[in-house]
């Protein structure tokens, strides 16, 4: 088995790849931090991002969401004066409504995402970092703010101080997250941002130390030639004083990175990346492209 560490479209773009290379058990182990309620409903973006990826589902366009969306609900939410700058477009809401019906009735996020999955089709196992509250949170130039506020309301362009994943502390593994740590054969840590991806399940008791106990986590770059391959990563990481490459990302993971996977276009930097503690791996690991993935998946296999 495989447990693979997960934000929302770089990892779902990972283990889509990878379910069409090898039958072995796969185990995503989703960030929660990104996770809002709005108007009511609870939303989960990473663990849908993933879903509707598996099963095919995905629009392409947005990078999130459902393929052939309507947004009817929010148009009339708008003329109504409500508050519609998150979107939740019509079919999408159907998720919502449902994981929000059964939190009520007192089953966990996990539970919610193993159905939601199964009923969808989705062969490799999602788990939730947490069932209990995790949130991300950044302290900014304009404030305090929710992920989705900094994300979607403020478009990722407020200069960001500090981020911060509320109740984090407390919270404990959902079941059989460190199960799944201890026992993979490998533990993979997909390409999404290590800021606001990774560092949440990081944060969650037990991860960080399975990790570090095992000291061979294998970490596929997020950062080619400087820049993210989607997302504010690259920003963020400027601005909270990490160097926007693979060498920033292998020192930020350094204390339980065991390798490191980077592209070609940073191979001059694998010195520099090998001289944090690691090991480094230099393929191609653009995740659009079909002959790197392969080659990549064979990396990770
Ligand atoms: N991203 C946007 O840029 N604008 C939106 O209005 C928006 C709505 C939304 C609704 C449900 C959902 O699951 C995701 C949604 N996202 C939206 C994406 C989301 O903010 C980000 O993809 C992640 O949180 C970052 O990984």
């Amino acid at each position: 088995m495989i447990a693979v560490l997960c934000g929302g479209v770089g990892a779902a773009r990972l283990l889509r790849a990878w379910r069409e290379f090898t039958e072995e058990e796969l185990v995503a182990i989703v960030n929660v931090g990104d996770d809002t309620v709005m108007h009511g409903l609870t939303i989960c973006p990473d663990l849908d991002s993933i879903t509707y990826h598996l099963a095919g589902l995905h629009n392409e366009e947005l990078g999130w969401g459902l393929r052939e969306e309507s947004w009817r609900t929010m148009e009339r939410l708008g003329a109504l004066g409500g508050e519609n700058w998150f979107r939740l477009g019509d079919l999408d809401l159907a998720t919502h409504l449902y994981r929000t019906q059964r939190l009520r009735q007192g089953d966990t996020k996990s539970a919610v995402a193993a159905d939601l999955a199964a009923r969808l089709g989705v062969t490799i196992t999602l788990r939730p970092v947490t069932d209990d509250v995790l949130e991300t949170r950044l302290d900014t130039e304009v404030g305090d703010l929710s992920f989705q506020e900094y994300f979607v309301r403020h478009r990722h362009s407020v200069r960001v101080e500090r981020v911060r994943f509320e109740g984090a502390a407390t919270s404990r593994p959902a079941p059989g997250v460190l199960e799944a740590l201890n026992d993979a054969r490998r533990v993979v840590v997909a390409p999404s941002n290590p800021l606001l991806s990774i560092d949440p399940l990081l944060a969650v008791p037990g991860v960080r130390e399975v990790l570090v106990e095992r000291g061979d986590a294998l970490a596929i770059s997020p950062i080619i030639g400087g820049r993210a391959l989607k997302g504010p990563a690259d920003r963020l990481m400027s601005e909270l004083g990490l160097d926007v490459s693979p060498v920033g990302v292998a020192s930020h993971y350094a204390p339980w990175l065991g390798t490191m996977v980077m592209d070609h276009e940073d191979a001059e930097l694998r010195p520099a990346v090998e001289m944090t503690g690691c090991q480094a791996v230099v393929t191609g690991t653009h995740l659009d492209r079909p002959d790197e993935i392969r080659e990549l998946v064979e990396i990770l296999g």
